[in-house]
């Protein structure tokens, strides 16, 4: 086995680190500059760490912290030496954090200092052995301890279908689930994409990346990073997107990666110009759809059209609109075509095949496609069909030319400035509150955030509620970005026979609710 080169996802990255580490990786939006050395000695003091703990094979490192290039490290640390990475949103709050760390058992936590007082003890209460400290100014208790340890480190053999990260993604049910993804999955996806999407070797002049995406996700945390590192290509790194400021750096740079709302916002921007894109080669968008407005507007205002892509936790990318022109052109409305080595069919209710551009249910199988949900094997089963294929929950089209379009979502899923929000989750807490006696929560269109939460509420037979506070009690237990924008007190709510609420009639009554 020990003759097999090694799969470590860390082993392929740092391959591609330039033949001179005293050049610059990343360069912060406040001035900081971090040398591929850097990248280098500081993942190799954090692994150093790491394996002194004497963790257990397949150990979960649980992150929750602000953005900085110290966490984009322990991520690096946390591959190389052969370990689980399990990034959380910095939006979460106790209750959603206990979920978390109760389910996957992480051996190490680390979290901001200013979070550490509630960390802890839930840490603990899991049996995680380790807690440590990272905050976006260069201190905590986990550089502390690294700071200790040595700056060489071998990089841990690991096998393609070895788990290097797992994702938490919410579940239909409120509950979430962890996709785990293999070495194999990341790096075959990375090396897919560097191809792509052109990336361009120093020798052809490189790349600049702006990186303006939180970590925590598949976007900001693989395709991105991913992208960058495995070109050897140097990252302008925002710890907090900020329209403004990314416009004004546009000029130094050459690929930039957001979700939809950042188009938006940078379109609002009157110094988004051709001039201000001049040395722009990609701006690619996903997560979330990007309305054919926003396409035309960015193509008109700067010159460029928009690359829009596909995926999604359990598989990385799945499809993009192509890079070269040769392979036809960028489709606003579409996702694109189905990336080399992913399969994605289309079927009907019935499981038979939709011809002729019909719509129905999108599958997927390929090198991409994660294992499975961390500990989860029944919905793993129900996920995936009889033949193999990964049941992504959204609904779509192909073209006669090979186009796909994402037409809706069979799963109830708000999509909200690229962040996920399950309708039963915060209809479940609503549920909770006294004097409820149900709920319903839809997503309706916004000019920011493309679409956000509203909750339809109905009140228990003589009590009496108020929007606000209901708002206001969500907000106390809930990630802000999942709390609705609006909450309205009705009597009853549309069923159909089966006695099922009426989301379809909701969204249509409620559309211009939250504009
Ligand atoms: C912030 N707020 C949101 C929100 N983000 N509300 C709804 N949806 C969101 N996405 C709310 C906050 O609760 C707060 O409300 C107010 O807006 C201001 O908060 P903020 O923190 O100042 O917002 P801002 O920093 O401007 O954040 C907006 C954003 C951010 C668009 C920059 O949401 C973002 O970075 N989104 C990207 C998400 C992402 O990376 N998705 C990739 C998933 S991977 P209040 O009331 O508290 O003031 C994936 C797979 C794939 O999906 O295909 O890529
Ligand atoms: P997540 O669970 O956060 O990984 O979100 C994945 C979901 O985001 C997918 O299943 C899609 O519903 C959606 N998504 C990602 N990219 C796009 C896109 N370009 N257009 C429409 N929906 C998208």
């Amino acid at each position: 086995m020990d003759d097999l080169p090694n799969a470590n996802l860390f082993a392929a990255l740092r391959a591609a680190f330039p033949a001179d580490l005293d050049r610059i990786a990343v360069e912060t939006d406040d001035g900081l500059l971090y040398s591929w050395r850097d990248l280098e000695r500081g993942s190799a003091r954090i692994a150093n760490l790491l394996d002194a703990l004497g963790l257990e094979e397949g150990a979960r490192i649980a992150v929750q912290v602000e953005k900085s290039v110290e966490a984009l490290v322990l991520y690096l640390a946390t591959l190389r030496a052969g370990h689980v990475f399990l990034p959380l949103n910095t939006a979460y709050q106790s209750a959603e954090i206990d979920y978390f760390i109760g389910n996957a058992e992480p051996a190490v936590v680390v979290c901001a200092t200013r979070n550490a007082g509630w960390v802890e003890p839930i840490a603990q209460g899991a049996g995680t052995r380790h807690v440590f400290t990272l905050d976006d100014d260069r201190s905590g208790t986990l550089l502390e301890a690294a700071a200790r340890h040595g700056d060489q480190h071998t990089v841990a053999y690991r096998n393609d279908g070895d788990i290097a990260a797992v994702i938490y993604t919410s579940g239909t049910t409120g509950r979430s689930k962890g996709a785990m993804l293999t070495h194999g999955n990341l790096r075959s996806n990375a090396e897919v994409l560097k191809d792509y999407w052109g990336w361009r070797p120093e020798a052809q002049g490189g790349d600049v990346l702006i990186h303006a995406l939180p970590i925590f996700h598949v976007h900001g945390l693989f395709v991105a990073i991913h992208g960058a590192l495995l070109n050897g290509s140097r990252m302008i790194w925002f710890s907090k997107f900020d329209a403004k400021r990314v416009v004004e750096r546009l000029p130094e740079a050459s690929v930039f990666m957001g979700v939809p709302t950042l188009y938006v916002r940078m379109l609002a921007e009157p110094r988004l110009t051709r001039e201000a894109c001049r040395t722009m080669r990609l701006f690619i968008s996903g997560s979330a759809p990007l309305l054919i407005e926003t396409f035309n507007a960015w193509r008109e205002r700067t010159g460029h059209t928009i690359l829009e892509r596909y995926g999604m936790s359990e598989t990385v990318m799945l499809t993009s609109n192509p890079y070269d022109t040769v392979q036809g052109e960028r489709r606003g409305g579409t996702v694109g075509f189905p990336l080399p080595g992913v399969q994605l069919r289309v079927r009907d209710d019935q499981g038979e095949p939709c011809a002729g551009g019909e719509i129905g249910s999108i599958e997927v199988s390929g090198p991409n496609v994660f294992p499975g949900y961390w500990r989860m094997p029944e919905k793993t089963r129900e996920e995936f069909t009889e033949d193999g294929f990964f049941k992504t929950g959204d609904v779509g089209r192909i073209d006669a030319l090979g186009y796909v379009t994402i037409v809706g979502r069979s799963k109830d899923l708000i999509i909200s400035g690229g962040y996920n929000v399950y309708p039963a989750e915060i209809e479940g807490c609503i549920n909770e509150m006294p004097g409820v006696a149900e709920s319903a929560v839809i997503g309706v269109p916004h000019a920011d955030f493309g679409e956000v939460g509203v909750a339809l509420v109905i009140a228990r037979a003589g009590a009496t509620l108020e929007p606000q506070a209901i708002l206001a009690g969500l907000k106390a237990r809930l990630a802000n970005f999942k709390v609705p924008k609006r909450c309205f007190v009705v009597s009853e709510l549309p069923r159909n026979a089966m006695g099922k609420v009426q989301k379809t009639l909701l969204r249509e009554q409620y559309r211009s609710a939250a504009v």
